[in-house]
């Protein structure tokens, strides 16, 4: 019975995820769902995003936390359309939220909109949003060991970002053991070594945003 009423719940996000997607796609707006643990570094690169694009594509930010506003008026200040969202609880985004949303946002006038989920390495693997593309950031301090303890996230991941690269002679975060385990489970991830301290790897990371980002 338990299991019934989550596949129903699981299969009405899926239909609100889809709809998302019309949405964004009738307007040809391309959408990022970027997901990571708690301070993981989502908003600064989502801040570094914006400063490296923002004469070459209209962005828009949804913000998701369990609650405040501090993220969406940390983005605020950059002169882009931001949304916040507060989930009250829930560890991940739902479709539904996000297509509020989206209602809110001028994506006429948009190009791309990045999602930041709620700072998490699990449950936002299991709620679709509608994006285009799944972007997971691991910083180093957390340790390269998370790609086999959570293995779901960066299973789905279009991209992976390994940020705080400056951390490096500070914290054991063996890249090529990373790289390795990750390849083992998603080929297809384009992988980016960034800083947004030192901006080491931004402009890599821009150019992928700006050749996956339709317009
Ligand atoms: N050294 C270093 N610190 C960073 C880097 N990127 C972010 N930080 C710091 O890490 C902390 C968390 O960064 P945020 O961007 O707020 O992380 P977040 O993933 O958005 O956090 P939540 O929204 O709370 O989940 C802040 O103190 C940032 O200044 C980086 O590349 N290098
Ligand atoms: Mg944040």
């Amino acid at each position: 019975m338990e299991i019934k009423v989550l596949k129903d719940i699981l299969s009405a996000n899926d239909q609100m995820a889809e709809r998302n997607r019309a949405a964004l796609d009738s307007k040809r707006v391309t959408a990022f769902n970027i997901m990571s643990s708690p301070g993981s570094g989502k908003t600064s690169l989502i801040l570094e995003t914006i400063r490296a694009l923002r004469k070459q594509i209209r962005i828009g930010v949804i913000e998701g936390d369990i609650a405040s506003s501090i993220d969406a008026r940390t983005v605020g200040k950059e002169k882009v359309p931001v949304v916040q969202i507060n989930t009250g609880g829930e560890c991940h985004l739902e479709a539904g939220q996000v297509g509020r949303a989206l209602e809110s946002l001028p994506l006429d006038k948009l190009d791309l909109v990045m999602i930041e989920n709620v700072g998490n390495l699990v449950c936002p693997g299991e709620f679709k949003l509608g994006e285009h593309k799944k972007v997971i950031i691991l910083s180093v301090p957390e340790g390269d060991d998370k790609v086999h303890k959570y293995p779901l996230l960066f299973a789905m991941a279009d991209a992976v970002v390994i940020s705080k690269i400056d951390l490096l002679p500070y914290a054991r975060f063996d890249v090529p053991a990373f790289l390795k385990a990750l390849k083992g489970m998603n080929r297809k991830a384009r992988v980016f070594q960034v800083s947004c301290t030192t901006h080491q790897g931004i402009e890599q990371w821009a150019k992928w945003v700006r050749s996956n980002t339709s317009r």
